[in-house]
């Protein structure tokens, strides 16, 4: 795991902070019951020496969306979040970042009601390279199946990015990596594939191309990206439910996520997937989505928010 490298502000209810001073009170509501939710965005530097954030107006609807879902205030438009996160990259003069923006229950009254506790917005950045290690884009990771399944959805709500449904996610991974593997694959209650901890799951068989449907899984942005492309570039993209044995069988599997990008998968449950290594079709997919975030395909342009600093 790396460590946090500090940079210059984090922005904070409409003020831009220095790092060390971002603090909140240990009552906050929000650390005792995980009333909160949470976006990871990244930004990256572009082939023509400019940055651009990737996707940020749709992981803004997606914020929105997981107040709604939790029926918490949004205290922020989608455009005053866009904008907060662009004067931040501007102020940390960052032209590559992580960008963590989280809304949360704050210090008021404790109980599990949130009352009428104010909601705290803060946007942080940081440089956060490979999520599952530099090896990992290249050679492809470990996985295997959790002894945890992932949320129903009349138990924890998975479409919204919700601070308390990671406890799921920290125990899956916590448990993957005690037994020697990076990641690991969550079943749904019913069996089926779910997703990573972090990231979303696809699959490849000959040209057709399978990933998670959306019943259990948090909507990706990154699923979204790579359906879109894999689609443009000609493949048979389902959405739909399926199984771990044909996972087992598949000649490639991959994740997709902002802090994973995409990420071959060579291993699960100690059976070796494909040949093993990243597979062409992922390779495929990789390559183009860099393109993209590099700003090098004009094609997708509108994914990009450019900014300069
Ligand atoms: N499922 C889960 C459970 C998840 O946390 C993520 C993102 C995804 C799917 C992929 O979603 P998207 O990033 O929109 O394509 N996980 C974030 C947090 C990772 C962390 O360790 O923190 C991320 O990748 O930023």
């Amino acid at each position: 795991m790396a460590g946090l490298e500090p940079t210059p502000f984090i922005w904070f209810d409409g003020e831009l902070v220095p790092w060390n001073e971002a603090k909140i009170h240990v009552l906050t509501h929000g650390l005792h019951y995980g009333t909160g939710y949470f976006e990871g965005i990244r930004a990256y530097k572009c082939a023509n020496g400019q940055s651009a954030v990737f996707r940020l107006r749709d992981h803004m609807q997606r914020m929105v969306n997981s107040a709604k879902i939790l029926n918490l205030p949004c205290p922020y438009s989608i455009d005053q979040l866009c904008q907060a996160t662009l004067d931040l990259l501007v102020a940390n003069k960052m032209s590559t970042a992580y960008i963590r923006p989280i809304s949360f229950v704050g210090y008021g009254a404790l109980g599990v009601h949130p009352g009428t506790n104010p909601i705290n917005t803060v946007i942080a950045a940081w440089n956060w390279g490979a999520y599952l290690g530099a090896e990992a884009l290249e050679m492809g990771v470990r996985v295997k199946t959790s002894s945890y399944n992932r949320m129903h959805p009349n138990t924890h709500m998975g479409k919204a990015k919700a601070c308390g449904n990671y406890v799921n996610s920290v125990l899956a991974k916590m448990e993957a990596v005690h037994d020697g593997y990076d990641e690991a694959l969550l079943l749904d209650t019913n069996g089926f594939v779910s997703e990573a901890s972090g990231e979303n799951i696809f699959i490849v068989r000959g040209k057709t191309i399978k990933t998670t449907a959306l019943t259990s899984i948090l909507e990706g942005i990154n699923r979204a990206s790579v359906i879109t492309l894999a689609k443009d570039l000609g493949y048979e993209v389902i959405e739909t439910q399926f199984t771990r044995d044909e996972v087992y069988c598949a000649d490639e599997m991959f994740f997709s996520g902002t802090a994973a990008e995409v990420t071959p998968v060579r291993e699960l449950d100690n059976r070796i997937i494909g040949k093993g290594r990243a597979g062409e079709v992922t390779k495929h997919l990789q390559k183009e989505f860099f393109e993209i975030v590099q700003g090098n395909n004009p094609k997708y342009q509108d994914w990009l928010t450019p900014y300069n600093f």
